[in-house]
């Protein structure tokens, strides 16, 4: 079907794990990283084998039960053969579904949330895309909050420290911790495959090299958590390999140490706190009769007391960063851990001095640390939602299931949705959401499923309608983010493949069909929304009296550096300097230790102060290890799992599982061997790599390995391929936040000696 590509030259392209350049050379696309980038993401390496691959889709198709029987809830999704039908018949059956649907249930019928991270430009972002179309063209949707990264952060720093990007992004930069750090207290690590990564794009990787410089220059780096190699080399650090999920419990060891022997620093708490009183009458056991010591958070985190003493007295008074990832909330009672770091930080003094204080999310992704860009990047307007509905971002499938439901969210009570319709574009529910037997359940109720994808992924699969889109090669845009100095024009470098078009395009042939089109496009195709969002940054540029190049001659040259803020420390350094003048947005306007609003929700799950709280999904006799469901090293999420770098980390087709050698031993499991994990929830298949990087009891299976039922017809099928998961559990971090709880469960884990399924995952569905 596709011709061979004539050779072209190298044109710039961007992508959420960097900026490249690509072209053809002899039918091969080949493509070279930006040369101002001093350590680029081997994941550009997905690009070249991705764009003609089976996965891809290559034309619309609806699922034959709901062509033939029209809309309705139906357990056939995933498991039916898809008809394929022209473009103008799919636009028709979309724009007529949707009408039938508001007409009869209101907006409030169809949940557009659309969850997922899709592609870096400004413009072709199926997000904003979706957003707007439901906003302009249907009336609006129910909407989905906060994220996966950060589910219980987003709501909790607000309460504690201040907007959740202002004090995430902007505070503590990696060039300050190059020159000034001198410990660095890391939980959960800042991985270097994990800040490969950010979104929008990013064109210099950083990290590795400042944390090189800061241990060159001294500074100490220790790492908290189950992986050894969730720091780089380059960081030279102390692994204190904690059990999964016991970080409170340890950093209560560590301030309790400090209390006790007057380490804290008392002028910091009383001029820039609220609440140590009430939080040191927990610490030390005032209020409920157990001292959180250092002996006492042994026996929880598994790390010796002694360590755990001296790391706090060796800490104090130095210049100290504590960082901390995502991956500590995305967990039970995911609030506590973050609360308790920032806590931590206060009693050590260090908010708002350079290289010092709460790096929250720091390395976690590449767009931490970096000083925010001076000038206004365009985005996609998204109208007016006519629709107040919404949900915590990973309460779906209970929302799918509980229709009219109670649920508690942040001080409210809130009633779930009644949903017919699910619109997604741009994400992947079936990687990222928790429990996928569940999900599956959830939505088997709804009456149409719509997804726009590039590639046949589990969520295609279990779609009504499918319309193909277009991989962002395969058309122009612009990528900038203000934690990124770079704005590049992203040029096409592919055809599109088979009959795939733009979302705009799709979602503008449907508005068309609902008598919006105007309103939808304002009369713009895409190469003017793209003048049109380049004026916005042009006109930012020239306000501050800085010559700036035409759009067309930023097209040419192919990219733009944009001025950067002065490395002032954010909010949190103008609050250290005077914080009458400048306090933080909390209610008492200073860093709440305790925090009377949250005590004022009256929840078990999340009290009034940091705490450590038991957990229910821990590791028993049937399922004796902790299973860390982290970031693939290969791929971004479930993004291009067919590319040809993830593709070649496969073992056996399937995706890697590392497993400490006692436990393989334990298992009589040998290196490369087939391996079965379950839980009461599920199961999958993975190949075993036996590695001393992890804590003993603890296995990891990094996300993104395509779901794959062995037998799709089963109610909970093995998935052969290894998506975590199918084991993961599905309920909120607490009643504050509801965020994921994905990261952490427990499992059992078993050699696999049945006759070894084919992966199918890539393989278009039947019919399609
Ligand atoms: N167990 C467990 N689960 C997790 C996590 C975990 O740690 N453990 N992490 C969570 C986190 S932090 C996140 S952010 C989520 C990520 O979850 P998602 O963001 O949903 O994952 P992606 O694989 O990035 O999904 C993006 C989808 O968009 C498609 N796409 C790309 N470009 C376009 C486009 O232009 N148009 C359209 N229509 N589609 C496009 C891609 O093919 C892909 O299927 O996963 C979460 N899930
Ligand atoms: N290559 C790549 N990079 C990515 C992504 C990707 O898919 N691929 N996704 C991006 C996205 S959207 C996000 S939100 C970020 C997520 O950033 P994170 O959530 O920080 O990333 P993870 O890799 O899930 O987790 C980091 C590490 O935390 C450790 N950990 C897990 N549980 C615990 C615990 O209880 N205590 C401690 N101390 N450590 C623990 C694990 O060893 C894990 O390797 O990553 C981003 N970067
Ligand atoms: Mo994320």
């Amino acid at each position: 079907m596709d011709q061979t590509p004539t050779d072209t030259p190298p044109r710039p392209h961007s992508s959420h794990w960097g900026v490249f350049s690509a072209g053809w050379q002899g039918g091969e696309l080949v493509v070279t990283p930006h040369p101002g980038d001093p350590d680029p993401s081997a994941i550009l390496g997905n690009f070249p084998g991705a764009l003609r691959h089976r996965a891809r889709i290559a034309r619309p198709v609806v699922r034959r039960g709901w062509l033939e029987n029209g809309p309705g809830p139906s357990d056939r999704r995933g498991r039916d053969e898809f008809v394929p039908v022209s473009w103008e018949k799919a636009l028709d059956l979309v724009a007529a579904e949707l009408a039938r649907v508001r007409g009869k249930f209101g907006a409030e019928g169809i949940f557009g949330g659309s969850y997922g991270w899709s592609s870096a430009g400004r413009f072709h972002h199926a997000q904003s895309q979706v957003h707007r179309f439901l906003n302009k063209a249907v009336g609006g949707y129910v909407r989905s909050v906060n994220s996966y990264s950060a589910g219980a952060s987003n709501v909790v720093i607000p309460h504690i420290l201040g907007p959740f990007e202002a004090i995430a992004r902007h505070c503590i930069t990696w060039e300050q911790i190059a020159a000034q750090t001198e410990v660095v207290l890391a939980f959960g690590g800042m991985a270097i495959r994990n800040s490969a990564v950010a979104g929008g794009g990013v064109s210099r990787h950083v990290e590795r090299g400042a944390m090189a410089a800061a241990h060159a220059r001294g500074a100490r780096f220790v790492l908290f958590s189950p992986l050894r190699d969730d720091l780089p080399e380059e960081a030279g650090a102390e692994w204190v390999p904690l059990v999964p999920g016991t970080d409170t419990a340890l950093m209560l060891g560590l301030a309790h140490t400090l209390a006790t022997e007057g380490l804290h620093d008392r002028a910091f708490l009383d001029r820039y706190c609220v609440g140590y009183p009430e939080f040191e009458a927990y610490l030390l056991g005032r209020s409920d009769g157990v001292p959180k010591s250092a002996s006492w958070a042994s026996a929880i985190c598994g790390v010796p007391a002694e360590r755990i003493a001296t790391l706090a007295r060796e800490v104090a008074g130095r210049r100290c960063l504590v960082s901390m990832a995502h991956a500590l909330q995305r967990a039970e009672h995911g609030e506590q851990p973050v609360w308790m770091g920032a806590v931590l930080t206060a009693m050590l003094g260090q908010y708002g001095l350079p290289g010092g204080g709460f790096g929250y999310a720091l390395g976690t992704l590449g767009h931490y640390g970096r000083r925010r860009v001076a000038v206004p990047i365009g985005g996609l307007p998204q109208g007016e939602n006519g629709v107040s509905a919404f949900i915590p971002v990973a309460r779906i499938s209970d929302m799918l299931l509980n229709p009219g439901a109670p649920f508690d969210y942040n001080g409210q009570r809130l009633t779930y949705p009644d949903i017919r319709l699910v619109y997604w574009a741009g994400g992947n529910p079936f990687h990222h959401h928790q429990d996928i037997n569940r999900l599956r359940e959830a939505f088997a109720r709804i009456d149409t499923l719509v997804v726009h994808e590039t590639a046949w992924t589990a969520t295609a699969r279990h779609a009504d309608i499918v319309l193909p889109c277009t991989m962002t090669l395969e058309r122009e845009d612009i990528a900038g983010s203000t934690s990124d100095p770079l704005l590049v024009a992203m040029h096409r470098i592919a055809e599109p493949h088979g009959e795939a078009r733009d979302d705009y395009a799709i979602f503008a042939g449907i508005a068309d069909r609902l008598g919006r089109k105007a309103e939808f496009t304002e009369g713009r195709d895409a190469q003017a929304w793209l003048r049109h969002l380049y004026a916005r940054t042009a006109e930012g540029l020239a306000a501050r009296g800085i010559n700036t190049p035409d759009f067309d001659t930023f097209w040419e040259a192919g990219e733009l550096e944009l001025p950067v803020e002065e490395d002032t420390g954010g909010i949190l350094g103008a609050f250290r300097c005077d914080p009458v003048a400048n306090p933080l947005p909390t209610p008492s306007g200073r860093i709440e230790i305790a925090s009377a609003t949250i005590a004022g929700f009256g929840y078990a799950d999340c009290p009034g102060h940091p705490a450590w709280l038991t957990q229910g999904d821990v590791p028993d006799a049937a399922h004796p290890l902790w299973i860390v469901a982290n970031q693939p090293a290969t791929r971004l999420h479930s993004q291009l799992d067919f590319g040809t770098h993830s593709a070649a980390q496969k073992r056996r087709d399937r995706e890697v599982m590392r497993i400490h050698p006692a436990d393989a031993a334990a298992r009589d499991i040998a290196e490369g061997d087939i391996v079965r994990l379950f839980n009461g929830r599920g199961a999958c298949l993975a190949a075993a790599a036996i590695s001393k990087a992890l804590r003993p009891g603890v296995v990891q299976l990094s996300t993104g390995a395509w779901y794959d039922p062995e037998d799709p017809q089963a109610d909970r099928p093995l998935c052969v391929h290894g998506n975590p998961n199918v084991l993961t559990r599905d309920v909120g971090t607490s009643r504050l936040a509801q965020g994921t709880t994905g990261q952490l469960t427990a499992v059992q884990v078993e050699r696999f000696d049945g006759e070894l399924p084919p992966v199918r995952a890539w393989d278009p569905p039947a019919g399609a």
